[in-house]
């Protein structure tokens, strides 16, 4: 009798509850390091059904099936093997947008073919031990901390993957930009101290994505003094931490965290932020609403200083004829307190916005944090004019007031 056919009766034999380990073992597949000398022996192997993946001398690498690697092992050809339990990666409809490991791969290929106007930093470590890598893009980067500074930021909140991919694309199209010529570029780029970090929560970002299929997750990777998973960095920035819309149950979607700056993420950015005392700009991508806010967030009282809450106003309104996003307070959203925003400007005087960027609403599925792929290059599009704007205002964002914009 065929061994298959002993299987199949077994399993008729025995009680249901068995039918799904079985099922779950035969669909796992095995990476697998095989002794193999020369062509005859990677035959056998090749025999055997697996997919050889790379050869070495006198090893390759495959994977298989649990009855591939069993074969193989009782052929005595199996120096190591494992399960592969976690693909990391996009549902294939939305390959386009960077996972981690191609954001790095996209970074550091940016930086190495121009390395005269691009450097790639760390901000500092994740709960899991991940890079918080961005990008520093300057004409003149030895000098660069003489400059007027910016930064823009994207992905504290897991699921927000566009808001990953907006900074990466933005740096992409500058920095080509940049090497054609464009002189309002070429003039931008020689005289501002520009900063990017696509994924404040690099975690959180590969955990939404580590099945293949959404989790909807939205904080990063904090394992809770419950047991239960995750801090919302958008609730853990020291500015008036502990007030209204912030939660302090470890279970919650906005859990604030511990105590102010709990995380590593966020006091990577803390940081980094003192660490360049020429920036005068923050802007922080998320999705979604098509909403472009500024504070505060955790009060209903308007800025105080009026200049300043001119220049908010002035820029969020002209930024809003490009992206086509409502220009508003934070707080006329929902009051929060923690966030990014209210924190560079409430500690640093720093010009803030949030973007929350498109889907409009959740009609698109997935609450509208899954949008597609399709959405990507006119999300970016839409934006890039405002990116320019506040590099442009960098220098002195109090110019938006007495200022006619001036088109570079
Ligand atoms: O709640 C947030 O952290 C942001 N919205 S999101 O859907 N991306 O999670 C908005 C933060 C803006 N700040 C305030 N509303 N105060
Ligand atoms: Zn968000």
């Amino acid at each position: 009798m065929n061994w298959k056919r002993m299987l199949t009766v077994t399993v008729g034999a025995l009680t249901v509850l068995f039918v799904p380990t079985l099922q779950s073992t035969e669909s796992t597949k095995y990476w697998m390091k095989l002794r193999a000398a020369d062509k005859f022996e990677r035959s056998v192997i090749a025999d055997t059904g697996v997919t050889i993946e790379g050869i070495q001398e006198d090893f390759v690498t495959a994977t298989g099936n649990l009855e591939e690697l069993e074969r193989l092992q009782s052929l005595g050809f199996v120096d190591v093997s494992f399960a592969i339990t976690e693909r990391m990666d996009f549902p294939t409809k939305d390959a386009a947008y960077h996972n981690y490991a191609e954001m790095k791969v996209a970074l550091e290929q940016l930086a190495a073919a121009n390395p005269d106007i691009v450097k790639l930093v760390s901000l500092g470590k994740s709960v899991e031990n991940r890079d918080i890598l961005g990008l520093q893009i300057s004409g003149q980067l030895d000098k660069a901390s003489q400059l007027p500074g910016i930064i823009f930021m994207g992905g504290h909140h897991a699921r927000e993957h566009l808001s990953v991919e907006m900074p990466i694309r933005f740096a992409q199209w500058l920095v080509g930009e940049y090497a054609k010529g464009n002189q309002r570029i070429v003039n931008l780029v020689n005289s501002r101290d520009l900063h990017i970090v696509p994924a404040i929560n690099p975690d959180g970002m590969e955990f939404d994505i580590a099945t293949g299929s959404y989790k909807l997750w939205r904080k990063n990777r904090r394992v809770n003094s419950n047991g239960t998973y995750g801090v919302d960095l958008n609730r853990n920035y020291g500015f008036k931490w502990g007030g209204g819309g912030a939660s302090t149950n470890p279970s919650n979607d906005t859990y604030r965290g511990p105590h102010p700056f709990s995380e590593p993420e966020t006091q990577a950015v803390k940081k980094y932020v003192e660490d360049h005392q020429n920036l005068t700009i923050l802007l922080s991508f998320h999705t979604f609403s098509k909403l472009i806010l500024y504070p505060w967030g955790n009060t209903f009282d308007s800025i105080s200083d009026a200049r300043d809450l001119t220049v908010h106003e002035t820029m969020a309104k002209k930024m809003g004829t490009w992206n086509g996003y409502k220009p508003q307070q934070s707080s006329d959203l929902y009051i929060t307190s923690g966030d990014t925003s209210d924190w560079s400007y409430g500690e640093h005087k720093m010009i803030s916005f949030t973007f929350e960027m498109d889907p409009a609403n959740s009609g698109m599925g997935g609450g509208g944090f899954y949008p597609g792929a399709a959405i990507i290059d006119s999300v970016v599009q839409k934006n890039t004019e405002p990116c320019l704007y506040l590099m442009q205002y960098a220098d002195n964002p109090y110019r938006v007031i007495d200022e006619t914009p001036i088109e570079l």
